[in-house]
């Protein structure tokens, strides 16, 4: 193995899962609306068995209640966001938190934006994941989006909520991904080496 013996191999690789046991899996969404404007940042952090733990920073968002949610897939072109897809929901749950169906992995509570259009807030999102591996995970397959729409959700029409349309969007991406060539399209690149 080009000098390095398997026991110095074993022990890297211990040392690298030690690393990654100590720093939480973080990504990151930078929200856009639908002229390209940056409004919004949302960092995602995992938790330690409850789901995301979801910090949303707003601004330059119309006052008045906001539907957001997670859809399906990391695709964000504007003018109408519809590339997000739908809710992220690998549950095949209905949608809504107050529908005895429901709810979809990628329901979140409607923000409720003050009049000078800065809101910050926290959300946990109990059935997701950013471990890749699993079904559930953000990060997965052709990744997840961060959408914001015109109007609250009801929390209970099917299937969304009954929230209008797509005003901002923003692709779920790792924290550790280098920034890509357009804000709002899942990085193309090949991911680094243990990201
Ligand atoms: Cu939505």
């Amino acid at each position: 193995m080009n000098g390095i013996t398997p026991l110095a191999t074993a022990a890297l690789v211990a040392l690298a899962a030690g690393l990654n046991a100590q720093e939480p899996l973080t990504a990151r969404a930078e929200l856009l609306d639908r002229d390209g404007a940056h409004v919004g940042t949302v960092e995602l952090t995992q938790t330690p068995g409850h789901g995301v733990l979801l910090h949303i920073d707003v601004w330059g968002i119309e006052p008045g209640g906001r539907a957001i949610h997670i859809h399906e897939t990391g695709r964000c072109d504007p003018p109408d966001f519809m590339s997000s897809g739908g809710h992220f929901n690998p549950g095949d749950a209905a949608h809504g938190v107050m529908h005895r169906d429901g709810m979809h992995a990628g329901d979140l509570l409607n923000l409720h934006i003050p009049d000078d259009g800065r809101l910050v807030s926290e959300q946990l999102a109990r059935k997701v994941t950013l471990h890749e591996s699993e079904p559930a995970s953000l990060l997965g397959g052709d990744g997840t989006a961060i959408v914001i729409h015109v109007s609250p959700d009801d929390y209970v029409s099917q299937p969304t909520g009954d929230a209008g349309d797509r005003i901002a969007c923003g692709v779920i991406r790792p924290a550790s991904a280098a920034p890509a060539g357009r804000p709002y399209e899942r990085s193309s690149s090949p991911r680094q080496p243990g990201a």
